[in-house]
């Protein structure tokens, strides 16, 4: 069956924020909130210690496989000799403090991690512990979120001030129109980081502006994931008497934003257990309740908070798991693989995981008929399985 003539599909829509699939993702907090128990703990829970090639990068920069039961399925399927998942890269920032953007306790370092940073884990602290000094004084997550999100804005503020300095003498003395774009987006981001106060995320903006915001990357136009770090007790128990006063805090300040609780001390006990011995453990302590890590939770919602998501190739030499932006179209997803096959793309043959899953081999799921053939406006989706038909490229001759 040759592939389905299709509509042309639109040029897939400009996403806020850098391109290619090398994305990273930040955790960001004051100083000990947990950032790096956290940090710890994610680079060496099971998965990570498996010993994939180039998971810690640097002291401060870990890739963490991203769980995935569609991974794991094809893997047992076919026990491949190799197994490569997809991975979220995780940087351990150093505590932010108030007057960070004035260049307080090496303020403007840490600003400069985070904007090489895709989003943020914004970290804060809701335990007690008299033994961990916080260096505001009191517990308190709701100040200290906003004192990170003011230190934030107001770097945006300064890079803002700065560059449209610049623009007002080409621009509006100098009179050069390639300037205009320019000088507009950047008047309506004043508006809202000066104006309302606001991070630049929650402006709405057209493929136009999106292009201009993409030169600047404003730190706070990074979507952000609030961490709450609670003690063990209070994450079993799920309660808190802070948590209701953040959800709120959160919902006014960045709508959108997802919220995990999750308890570092907890993961620090668990990570330093087997399967066996975590399943002892939850059993003797917490007989009735349903207690788990919430760590696979969070990766997996950092990796689709940088707009990334992945596709599968699968046999019995590798199962791996490819990432690829939101919205790539197939030829770009080959290219992920090698550049001959974007370059000579004939077409893409993909199951759904979950065909594969319910048929049980490929030879059934083309019995099903469920076994499609895609061309080059086809919009890989997460989980696809596919094997890329291309021509080899002829060299090209020589003049
Ligand atoms: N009670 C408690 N202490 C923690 C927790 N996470 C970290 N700590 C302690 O807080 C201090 C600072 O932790 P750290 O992870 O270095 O914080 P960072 O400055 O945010 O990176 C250390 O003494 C940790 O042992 C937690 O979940 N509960
Ligand atoms: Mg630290």
């Amino acid at each position: 069956m040759p592939p389905k003539k299709k509509k042309e599909v639109e040029k897939p829509p400009l996403i806020l924020g850098r391109l290619g699939t090398s994305l990273k993702i930040g955790i960001v907090g004051l100083p000990n909130v947990g950032k790096s128990t956290f940090f710890n703990v994610l680079t060496k829970s099971e998965a990570s210690a498996e010993n994939f090639p180039f998971c810690t990068i640097d002291p401060n920069e870990s890739r963490v496989p991203v769980p995935d039961e569609r991974w794991e399925f094809l893997c047992k399927h076919h026990k491949p000799a190799s197994k490569v998942p997809a991975f979220l890269s995780v940087v351990d920032i150093a505590g932010l403090v108030k007057g960070a953007n004035e260049g307080q306790g090496l303020g403007n370092a840490f600003l400069s991690h985070i904007s090489s940073c895709d989003a943020i884990f914004h970290m804060t602290r809701a335990f007690d512990d008299a033994e961990v000094v916080h260096v505001e004084g009191e517990v308190n997550p709701v100040r200290d979120m906003e004192i990170i999100q003011e230190e934030l804005r107001l770097k945006d503020v300064e890079h803002l001030t700065k560059r449209l300095a610049e623009l007002e003498k080409v621009y509006t003395r100098g009179g050069e129109k390639k300037y205009k774009l320019e000088f507009d987006t950047l008047t309506k981001i004043k508006h809202i980081l000066v104006d309302e106060q606001k991070p630049v995320r929650q402006g709405e903006f057209g493929a136009k502006e999106i292009e201009v915001l993409n030169e600047h990357l404003f730190l706070t136009s990074k979507p952000q994931i609030y961490l709450v770090n609670l003690s063990e007790k209070d994450y079993i128990r799920k309660k808190n008497k802070w948590l209701m006063k953040i959800k709120t805090w959160v919902d006014e300040n960045d709508p959108s934003a997802i919220l995990i609780p999750f308890s570092g001390s907890f993961e620090l006990k668990l990570a330093g257990m087997d399967e066996a011995g975590k399943d002892e453990y939850l059993k003797q302590e917490y007989k009735d309740v349903a207690v788990s890590s919430a760590l696979g939770k969070i990766v997996v919602t950092g990796f689709k908070k940088l707009g990334l998501q992945y596709f599968f190739t699968a046999g019995p030499d590798e199962v791996k798991a490819w990432t690829i932006k939101c919205n790539t179209l197939a030829p770009q997803a080959a290219g992920r693989i090698h550049t001959d096959f974007e370059k000579g793309f004939i077409m893409a043959e993909v199951m759904k995981f979950n065909d594969f899953k319910e048929h049980g081999t490929e030879v059934a799921v083309k019995a099903a008929g469920k076994y499609r053939q895609q061309g080059k406006t086809y919009i890989v989706e997460d989980g696809d399985i596919i094997f890329f038909k291309f021509n080899t490229p002829t060299q090209s001759k020589k003049k």
